[in-house]
């Protein structure tokens, strides 16, 4: 295993979900970098295998999904010394997919949405919680989106997922009160990964076309805010953090004349 590295991060444990690729894997490097040991998780071992490989510190993969909640739960409680007690959880695994209306949508789309976005995010969440809280240390940082507050044709479920994500988020730190347990939701725009072929199940052409003439944000944009987030004096809570591309902005209302 690889040694330590000497960071603002030292001697923290950091657990991010959905490591295997995008924002996940970016923050992993990141953390990593800034003296984090990383536990590795989501669904895709090999890639995980591959980025414990190349990260600077020590690290340990997980494979769980985190809409199943027995495999979360089983997993997790499988954690050892000194990957166990986790000091910041990064809730990033999700997914988009579709971008049908709602009177047309897919259900199964629908439900993966909820369960992977809202529901995978509960099961880590409360597996994670309680030794932050008996240790009265830790920082859960929520990967919501710009989907939550502006809404978009087709964005209903996915939208609605990362609503969810920001008042869950709120009403943590409500509950935290008293602790020394952190919440940070960050909502990003446009952020060139993985995601919008997943939305568009492989098109590459169309999730291509996303991004095209204008700059997104790189997973590596978002990552340096995680670690920034983090690295603030214990006091401190960033408690939601908003970021688009420049070249991404709100439209005006959609009317319909007749
Ligand atoms: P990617 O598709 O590149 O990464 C998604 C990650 O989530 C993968 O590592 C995937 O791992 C993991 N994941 C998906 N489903 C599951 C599951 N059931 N169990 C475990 N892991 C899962 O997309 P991004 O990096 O862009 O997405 C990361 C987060 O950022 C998501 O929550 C997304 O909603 C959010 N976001 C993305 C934006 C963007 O424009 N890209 C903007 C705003 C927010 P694996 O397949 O190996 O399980
Ligand atoms: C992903 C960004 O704008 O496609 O959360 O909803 S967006």
């Amino acid at each position: 295993m690889n040694a330590p590295v000497q960071g603002p991060l030292s001697g923290q444990t950091a657990l991010v979900t959905g490591a295997s690729s995008g924002i996940g894997a970016a923050c992993a490097e990141l953390l990593s970098a800034a003296g984090a040991r990383l536990v590795l998780t989501g669904r895709r071992e090999s890639l995980l295998e591959e980025l414990a490989a190349r990260l600077p510190g020590p690290s340990h993969v997980l494979r769980f999904d985190v809409s199943q909640r027995r495999e979360v739960e089983d997993a997790l409680a499988r954690l050892a010394p000194p990957f166990a007690e986790v000091d910041l959880l990064v809730n990033n695994a999700g997914l988009g997919l579709g971008l049908d209306p709602a009177h047309q949508g897919s259900l199964d789309d629908w439900e993966r949405m909820v369960d992977t976005n809202c529901k995978g995010l509960l099961y880590v969440t409360r597996a994670l919680l309680p030794g932050m809280v008996a240790r009265n240390r830790g920082h859960v940082v929520n990967i919501g989106s710009v989907a939550a507050t502006y809404p978009y044709p087709g964005g209903n479920v996915y939208g609605a997922t990362k609503a969810f994500v920001h008042q869950f988020s709120q009403n943590l730190k409500a509950d935290l009160l008293g602790t020394r347990v952190r919440v940070t939701n960050i909502e990003p725009g446009m952020v060139e990964t993985e995601f919008s072929v997943v939305r568009f199940k492989g098109d590459a052409a169309r999730a291509n076309a996303t991004y095209a003439g204008m700059e997104p944000l790189t997973a590596r944009d978002i990552a340096d805010i995680v670690v920034w987030t983090a690295s603030r004096p214990a006091h401190v809570n960033i408690n939601l953090v908003e970021v688009m591309p420049a070249d991404q902005a709100f439209g005006s209302f959609a009317v319909k004349r007749r």
